[in-house]
Formats: structure tokens, C-alpha cells, sequence
């Protein structure tokens, strides 16, 4: 187990090829100032660099309690974007990097708790999770990328009115709603975070990168772009020496069959 890179803010535990990063900053609910979005740069990169799937979590009662409002009460205007444009990059890093990244969801997924998980792969919520997104009653606004992650998983109207109303959603609800993809029992959402980062950190690294980075910009082009984007990468991946062994794996039956949910 790889040593703690900043034990200040993040914890980070490399468990075989499966990178953890915890959100360590419980006594504010880990909430994230300028420091903590950096320390998240700092390791995130260093995943990157050593793991094949990260899992991000929590300490403490919460997932995240979203921006630091204690640091952001006396910022300027141009300091506020300059903050935001700075989540943007960092949050970019987790969508659009070399690996995927599962998020373990537990208590407060809030502002911009819930901006970050909406930039991991797979959100898994424990049955304490819950969301919100205050911001109306803070008097602010998104920054952190959620008007547009998070309005593409819930759709603009469920957003429009957690915003306006200040609506807290059950973690059954963010299910129902796409904001956590599993909903597991309370306490296990980092046991099943790694197990599912497991099995995608087993996937050709190619098919990772290409699922990873060309779904989420194939939703945003016309039908016939994103038909023609999609044979080409369909073609460069079926086409690398990983693909063909694997496909000759599965045509000698050197690997497991895939099984209907609940059947031996
Ligand atoms: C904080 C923060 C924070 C807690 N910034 N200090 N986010 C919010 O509007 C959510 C605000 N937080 C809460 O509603 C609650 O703290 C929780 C539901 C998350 C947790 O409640 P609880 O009862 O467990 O904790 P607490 O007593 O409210 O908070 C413990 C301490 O953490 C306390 O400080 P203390 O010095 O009095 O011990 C809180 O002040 C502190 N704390 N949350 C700063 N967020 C890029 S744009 C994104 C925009 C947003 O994220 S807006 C949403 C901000």
C-alpha cells in the first residue's frame, strides 16, 4: 500500500491496480477550498500515472459539503471566476483523464460534493446519501461544471428545481433521478466502488479511454456525426494486438462466459 500523498486534505491508497482517494477534511464536511481542489489535482495525477480505476470517497459522516463558504464570503468577482475556471480544470482532469473513476456517496452530496461526483464514471450511493444543490439559498451559483454535468444526468428541469427550491433528494431519489447509477446499503458504497473499479481496470486500457472520453462527446454531436466518430474508434480499438487476443480468448473459450444477474 502506496504511502499517503497529502494527508491534510486527501488520503490516496493504491489497492493493486485500483487507486483510492479519500476526501479527508471531516471536521467542515469536506468541504473544498482553493488548497483542497488542489491537493484533488495533485492526486488525481498521480493516479493517473499508477492505477488503472480510482474510487473517491469520503471520510467522516459525508460525502462532500461542496465550495468552502467560509473562504469564498469575501472573493471578487474576477477571483470567483478564476476559482471556478480552476474546478473546471481539476474536474476535467477526473472526466476526461486516462482512467475511470468511481465515486462512493455517503451523506451530504451537496453543491459542489455533487459537481465532483457528477465528473466520476459511476456515482454508487449508500442509503444515507443525500443531494442538493443550495446554491439558490447561498445566493451563488453552480461553478464547479455542474450546469452542465449535472443538468445532462438529471435533465435541466429535476435541476432547475432543486436549485430554485432548495429540494433534497433521498438517495433512492438521486437514483431514480441518475445521480448514483447503484444504490447499495448503508456503509458499503466504497466496498462496491472497488469492486466495480476492479472490473473496469480489467477492460483494455484503450476501450477504458475510448468509452471514457468518446460517449459523453458523441451525446453532444448530430446523430450522423456521432455515428461516423463512432466507427472509427470502433475500428482503431477492434484493431490494437489486445483486442484481437482477447477476442481469440473468447473464440477458444479461454475466458468466462457472461452470466444472466443472479444465475451460477
Ligand atoms: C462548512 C461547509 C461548507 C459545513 N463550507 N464550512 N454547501 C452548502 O451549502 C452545504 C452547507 N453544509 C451543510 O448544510 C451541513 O454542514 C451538512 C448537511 C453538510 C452537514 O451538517 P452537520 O450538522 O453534520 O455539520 P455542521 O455542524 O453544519 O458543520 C460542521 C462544520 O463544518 C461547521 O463548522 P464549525 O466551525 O461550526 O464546526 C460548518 O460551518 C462547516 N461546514 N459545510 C464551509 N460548505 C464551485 S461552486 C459550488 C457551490 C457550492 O458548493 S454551494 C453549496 C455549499
Amino acid at each position: 500500500m502506496a504511502a499517503i500523498a497529502n494527508a491534510s486534505y486527501v488520503t490516496y491508497e493504491l489497492r493493486g491496480s485500483v487507486a483510492h482517494i479519500g476526501l479527508n477534511r471531516p471536521e467542515k464536511r469536506n468541504a473544498i477550498s482553493d488548497a483542497f481542489v488542489e491537493t484533488i489535482a495533485e492526486v488525481v495525477a498521480r493516479a493517473e500515472g499508477e492505477a488503472k480505476a480510482a474510487v473517491i470517497y469520503g471520510h467522516g459522516n459525508h460525502f462532500c459539503a461542496g465550495l468552502d463558504l467560509a473562504e469564498h464570503v469575501q472573493k471578487s468577482a474576477i477571483e470567483g471566476v478564476r476559482g471556478s475556471r480552476r474546478w473546471h480544470e481539476v474536474f476535467a482532469k477526473i472526466e476526461h483523464g486516462m482512467i475511470p473513476y468511481i465515486s462512493a456517496l455517503h451523506g451530504a452530496v451537496v453543491g459542489g460534493g455533487l459537481e465532483l461526483a457528477a465528473s466520476t464514471h459511476i456515482r454508487v450511493a449508500d442509503r444515507s446519501a443525500f443531494f442538493a444543490l443550495p446554491e439558490g439559498q447561498r445566493g451563488i451559483f453552480v461553478g464547479g461544471g455542474g450546469s452542465v454535468r449535472v443538468a445532462r444526468l438529471t435533465g435541466t428541469a429535476r435541476m432547475m428545481d432543486m436549485m430554485l427550491t432548495g429540494r433534497v433528494l433521498s438517495a433512492e431519489e438521486g437514483e431514480r433521478c441518475n445521480l448514483a447509477q447503484y444504490l447499495v446499503d448503508t456503509g458499503s458504497a466504497r466496498d462496491k466502488a472497488h469492486e466495480l473499479a476492479e472490473a473496469a481496470a480489467s477492460n483494455a486500457e484503450i476501450s477504458n479511454y475510448a468509452i471514457i472520453h468518446a460517449l459523453p462527446r458523441i451525446q453532444d454531436m448530430a446523430k450522423d456525426d456521432g455515428l461516423f466518430v463512432e466507427s472509427f474508434i470502433s475500428s482503431i480499438t477492434a484493431t490494437s494486438p489486445e483486442a484481437e487476443e482477447r477476442l481469440r480468448a473468447f473464440l477458444e473459450k479461454r475466458v468466462a462466459r457472461l452470466k444472466a444477474p443472479g444465475s451460477e
